[in-house]
């Protein structure tokens, strides 16, 4: 059974500063920087008709791409750190993009995602490390910023079986128009 989540591919330049940011966190696992990646919508363990169905599904998506940002580290856990990860700077597009994917996923039956979507990007994982240690480390490294990247296509991951973690197989890429592309009917001369 696969285990398929869909995302957004991390490009090799934004990856490198995203890299860096490694290390200084006691009891951090780091992910690969091949493995970076902004999850849109967790799938999960599915039946090969039902990733058929998903891959069919995501396939009538007709969105234009758009530019992102990273902008911030940050923890996701509270008082029991679990997560050290890179956010994005507000995108409706990436929000809009992600709610169609939540939207046809429930169409096909898939269990809603009760969890609110915040776009990011994860650089480790946590197991007991402190609140404290995790505050040092984001006042040391808290203001990263990624230059602006532009967002071309998503991906359908798996992840190995039931298991979850890197590394991830793409098994479907799909495009999303070019800004001009989406701009041509509008920009097109009138007919006389
Ligand atoms: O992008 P990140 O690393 O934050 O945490 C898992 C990972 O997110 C998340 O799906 C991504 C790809 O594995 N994930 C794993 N199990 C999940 C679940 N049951 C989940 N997200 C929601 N519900």
């Amino acid at each position: 059974m696969p285990r398929l989540f869909t995302a957004l591919e991390i490009p090799d330049d934004i990856r490198e500063p995203l890299s860096m940011l490694r290390g200084g966190l006691p009891g951090a696992r780091w992910i690969d920087a091949e493995n970076y990646h902004l999850t849109l919508r967790f799938i999960g363990d599915v039946d090969d008709i039902i990733a058929r169905e998903v891959t069919t599904m995501l396939g009538q998506i007709r969105r234009g791409g758009f530019e992102l940002r990273l902008d911030g580290v940050t923890a996701f856990g509270g008082r029991k750190p679990r997560a050290v990860v890179a956010t994005v700077a507000p995108s409706p597009a990436v929000m809009e993009l992600q709610a169609e994917h939540e939207r046809l996923m429930q169409r096909i039956g898939i269990e809603p995602e009760g969890r609110k979507f915040t776009p990011h990007v994860t650089l480790a994982r946590l197991r007991d490390t402190s609140s404290q240690s995790v505050a040092d480390y984001l006042g040391a490294r808290g203001a990263f910023r990624s230059a602006p990247f532009t967002v071309s296509n998503f991906v359908l991951f798996s992840s190995r079986d039931s298991v979850g973690g890197g590394p991830y197989l793409v098994e479907a890429d799909y495009p999303l128009a070019r800004d001009q592309e989406k701009r041509e009917p509008v920009s097109r001369p009138l007919a006389r």
